[in-house]
C-alpha cells in the first residue's frame, strides 16, 4: 500500500490494482473494483482519512478531540480476553448433527427422536496444555467440543480425544493442569509434557497412569483434527418419558478412519507450520471435504454397572467397547468455517451443565466439579453473565427468560413484566414454566455421610492401562516406548523417572524395561506398592489401537510432488489424475513457487518452494524431477531433507524415472529401497502407487530406521 501521505481534500491510496480517492464527507467512493461502504466510527460518523491523526500543524502535537483516533486506539487496546485457562488453542466449525437411528425408548432429548432430522451444530477441537499461540502438534490431548442447537435448547457434550482423565475428582484438576502448563518460576516449557513438574505430579498420582498412557500413545500426535475420535469421557444418564434412566457413554467416530503422525514428525511440523491443524481444517471445509463423525453411544443399565470391574463414575475408566458396542445414532458433519475466528471460536462457551430434557448427569466426581467450572470460567473470560447473547452462544430454539441487565444485555425482557409469579395475565406476563416440556432431573436416591472418600473401585490404577497397551500394535506399543524414554529423557531428576519405571512395572514389565534401557536406568527400582491387586487378564481391545482402526482409503489424505523443470508432464497428470480419484490432495513442491515449464512446455505454477514444504506435510511424496531437476536438488539440503524424512517417517515415496540421482545423493542406499518405494516409471503406475498408500504408512519399515 501506498499514499501519497500529504492530508489534502483528495489523498489517494493505492492498495493491489485499486485507488482509493479519500473525500472530505462521508460520501461512498468508486473504485476500480465498485462501490465500497464509507469507513465509520463506531458511533456510525464517516470517516474523512484514516492515515493522518489530527494535529495542529504537518510536524506539531496531536489534539485530544481526535475521535476516531481516540476511539481506535481504546478498541485496539482493549482486543484481548483472557484465553482458556486450558485448550487455549483450539478451531471451531460449524455443521449439522443429524440423527440416523432413533433412541426415543431410551431417552425424551428431542434431538434424539426422528431420523433423518438435522439441528446446527458448532465444535471446537483444541489442545489442553499449550497457549493460544501455541502449535498445532505438541504431544497432548485433543479437546473435542459439541453444541447442538437443539430444539429443546443447548447441548453441549465437552469431550476429549481420550475417554479417560488423568485425575478423578475435580478437586485434582487445578494441580494436574498446573503441573502440564510451564512451570511457574521460568515460564516454560510452553505446551509440552516433557518436564519434571508434569511427571513429579503424576508419579505421584497413580490415578494418572490410564490417561498417561493415551497421551503418550499416537492419540497425542493426531495427522489431523478430522482424523480423532471423541469421548464424551463420564458416564452421563438418557432418561425416558416414564422417568427410566439408562447410562449412556457417548462416543464420536471419524468417518475417515484415526491416523497420527509420529514423534520426529510432529516435532518438525511444529516448525514447519505450527498452524497444520487448523489449516488442514480450513482447507478440508472449504473444499467440501466435510469432516464427519459419527456419533456412538454405548447403553447400559446398573446390572451391568454392578457386574463391571470398575466403577462407573470413575473417569480414568473406559468400558470396552467389545464388552458393549457402541450404537451408531446420528452424524455429525461440519460443513462450514467461521466468519469470524474471535467472534465465534474465541467467544464460544462450552458447558457440561448444557444438557436438554432426556439427558442427565451421574455423581461422576469429575463430572460434578465440572459443571461448577465452566459457567464460572466464562464470566471471567467473556466478562459477565450476559455470555449467552453472543451469536454462537445463543439457542436457536425460542428461548425466554427473566433474566436481565449486566453488561452487553442484548436480551432484556420486553414489556412491565420481569419477574414471576404475576397478575399480567398471559400476554403481558410473560413466559411461564411448563410442568410438563421444562427439564426434569432424574429423581435418583441419594443419601451417605459427609466425608471426603473415595469409592472402592477406584483405587485400581493400572489394570486398564495394562489393557490398553497390551490392545496396540507391536509398532504402536514401540511408538508408547519411545514417548515415554523422550519425556522421561527430558525430566531432569532422577528420583521423578525411577518413580515413573515404578509404576510402568505394574502395568507391562517389558514396557517398564524398555523404558528404564532408553533412559539407561539400572537397576530396574521396585514396583510401586499398587492400592488393589492388578487384573492383569483383561482381555485386549481393538478397538483401542490407532492402527487397527485406520482408514480405508487415501481419501482426504495429501501427497506431495517434488517437481522441476522438465518435469515429465504425462506422468505428472497420470498422479494427479489418480489421486483426485481416490479423493486425494496433490501439492506440488520445487525449486520456485512462481512455477516450472514441464517436459511438454506448459508451465504450472507450485504450492510450495522447496523449504517451505517438507514433507513431513504430506501423508506421501512422489519424487517426479527432471534428469537435469534431480542434479540440481541434490545440492539443496532442504530436497535431501524432504527424502530422508519421508523415509525415516514409513511414508510410501513414489519414484519417478529420473529420481534416482537424487535419493542416493540424499544419502539412501540401494539396499535401503523397501517396497516403501513405488516405481512410478510410466503412468499406468500412478494407480498402484495410490493403492499402496492406502495402507498410510510403510510400517515394516520403522524396525530397520528405528522408530523416531
Ligand atoms: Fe475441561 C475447557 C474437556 C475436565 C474445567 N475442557 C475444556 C474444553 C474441553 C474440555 C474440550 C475446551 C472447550 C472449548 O473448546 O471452549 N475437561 C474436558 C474433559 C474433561 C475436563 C473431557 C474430563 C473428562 N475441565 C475438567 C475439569 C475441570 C475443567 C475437572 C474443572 C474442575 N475445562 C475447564 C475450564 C475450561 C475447560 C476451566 C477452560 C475454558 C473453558 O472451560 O471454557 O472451565
Amino acid at each position: 500500500m501506498s499514499t501519497n501521505g500529504k492530508n489534502s481534500e483528495h489523498d489517494q491510496v493505492t492498495i493491489g490494482d485499486q485507488t482509493i480517492r479519500r473525500g472530505k464527507g462521508g460520501e461512498t467512493h468508486q473504485t476500480a473494483t465498485g462501490e465500497v461502504p464509507t469507513l465509520t466510527t463506531a458511533q456510525g460518523v464517516p470517516v474523512a482519512d484514516d492515515q493522518n491523526t489530527l494535529r495542529a500543524g504537518p510536524r506539531g502535537p496531536a489534539l485530544l478531540e481526535d475521535f476516531h483516533f481516540r476511539e481506535k486506539i481504546f478498541h485496539f487496546d482493549h482486543e484481548r480476553i483472557p484465553e482458556r485457562v486450558v485448550h487455549a488453542r483450539g478451531y471451531g466449525a460449524h455443521g449439522y448433527f443429524e440423527l440416523t437411528d432413533s433412541l426415543s425408548d431410551i431417552t425424551t432429548a428431542d434431538v434424539l427422536q426422528r431420523p433423518g432430522e438435522r439441528v446446527p451444530a458448532f465444535v471446537r477441537l483444541s489442545t489442553v496444555a499449550g497457549g493460544r499461540g501455541s502449535a498445532d502438534l505438541p504431544r497432548d490431548i485433543r479437546g473435542f467440543a459439541v453444541k447442538l442447537y437443539t430444539k429443546e435448547g443447548n447441548w453441549d457434550i465437552v469431550g476429549n480425544n481420550a475417554p479417560v482423565f488423568f485425575v478423578q475428582d475435580a478437586i485434582k484438576f487445578p494441580d494436574f493442569v498446573h503441573s502440564i502448563k510451564e512451570e511457574p518460576d521460568r515460564g516454560f516449557p510452553q505446551a509440552q509434557s516433557a518436564h519434571d513438574n508434569l511427571w513429579d505430579f503424576v508419579s505421584l498420582s497413580p490415578e494418572s497412569m490410564h490417561a498417561i498412557m493415551w497421551a503418550m500413545s499416537d492419540r497425542a500426535i493426531p495427522r489431523s483434527l478430522r482424523f480423532i475420535e471423541g469421548f464424551g469421557v463420564h458416564t452421563f444418564r438418557f432418561v425416558n418419558k416414564d422417568g427410566n434412566s439408562t447410562y449412556v457413554k457417548f462416543h464420536w467416530k471419524p468417518k475417515a478412519g484415526l491416523q497420527s503422525v509420529v514423534w520426529n514428525e510432529a516435532l518438525k511440523i511444529n516448525g514447519a507450520d505450527p498452524d497444520f491443524h487448523r489449516r488442514d481444517m480450513w482447507d478440508a471445509i472449504n473444499s467440501g471435504d466435510f469432516p464427519e463423525w459419527e456419533l456412538g453411544v454405548q447403553l447400559f443399565d446398573d446390572e451391568f454397572a454392578d457386574s463391571f470391574d470398575f466403577d462407573i463414575l470413575d473417569a480414568t475408566k473406559l468400558i470396552p467397547e467389545e464388552l458393549v458396542p457402541v450404537r451408531r445414532v446420528g452424524r455429525l458433519v461440519l460443513d462450514r468455517v467461521v466468519d469470524n475466528f474471535f467472534a465465534e471460536t474465541e467467544q464460544v462457551a462450552f458447558c457440561t451443565q448444557n444438557v436438554v430434557p432426556g439427558v442427565d448427569f451421574t455423581n461422576d466426581p469429575l463430572l460434578q466439579g465440572r459443571n461448577f467450572s465452566y459457567l464460572d470460567t466464562q464470566l471471567k473470560r467473556l466478562g459477565g453473565p450476559n455470555f449467552t447473547h453472543i451469536p454462537v452462544n445463543a439457542p436457536k430454539c425460542p428461548f425466554h427468560t427473566f433474566q436481565q441487565d449486566g453488561h452487553a444485555a442484548m436480551h432484556n425482557p420486553k414489556g412491565r413484566a420481569n419477574y414471576e409469579p404475576n397478575s399480567w395475565g398471559p400476554k403481558a406476563g410473560g413466559p411461564r414454566e411448563n410442568p410438563t416440556q421444562g427439564y426434569q432431573s432424574y429423581r435418583a436416591q441419594e443419601s451417605g455421610e459427609t466425608r471426603r472418600e473415595r469409592a472402592e473401585l477406584f483405587a485400581d490404577h493400572y489394570s486398564q492401562a495394562r489393557q490398553f497397551y497390551i490392545s496396540q500394535t507391536k509398532t504402536e506399543q514401540v511408538h508408547i516406548q519411545q514417548a515415554y524414554t523422550f519425556e522421561l529423557s527430558k525430566v531432569e531428576t532422577p528420583a521423578i523417572r525411577s518413580r515413573v519405571i515404578s509404576h510402568l512395572l505394574n502395568i507391562d514389565k517389558d514396557l517398564a524395561k524398555s523404558v528404564a534401557n532408553g533412559i539407561g536406568l539400572a537397576p530396574l527400582p521396585e514396583a510401586a506398592p499398587p492400592a488393589r491387586p492388578v487384573i492383569d487378564n483383561l482381555p485386549p481391545s481393538p478397538a483401542l489401537s490407532i492402527l487397527k482402526n485406520g482408514p480405508t482409503t487415501f481419501a482426504g489424505r495429501k501427497i506431495g510432488v517434488l517437481v522441476t523443470g522438465g518435469t515429465d508432464a504425462a506422468l505428472l497428470k497420470a498422479v494427479q489424475d489418480a489421486a483426485k480419484a481416490e479423493g486425494t490432495n496433490v501439492e506440488l513442491v520445487g525449486p520456485q513457487v512462481q512455477g516450472v515449464t514441464l517436459s511438454d512446455g506448459s508451465t504450472i505454477p507450485l504450492g510450495q518452494k522447496i523449504n517451505g514444504g517438507p514433507s513431513v506435510l504430506y501423508d506421501a511424496v512422489v519424487l517426479l524431477p527432471s534428469a537435469a531437476g534431480a542434479k540440481l536438488l541434490g545440492n539443496e539440503a532442504t530436497a535431501r531433507d524432504f527424502i530422508n524424512d519421508a523415509f525415516a517417517h514409513a511414508k510410501f515415496i513414489g519414484v519417478g524415472p529420473d529420481a534416482d540421482p537424487l535419493i542416493t545423493r540424499a544419502g539412501l542406499q540401494s539396499s535401503d529401497r523397501d517396497k516403501g518405494f513405488v516405481t512410478i516409471g510410466s503412468a499406468g503406475d500412478a494407480d498402484g502407487f495410490i493403492k499402496a498408500c492406502r495402507a498410510v504408512r510403510f510400517w515394516e519399515r520403522e524396525s530397520k530406521v528405528h522408530a523416531v
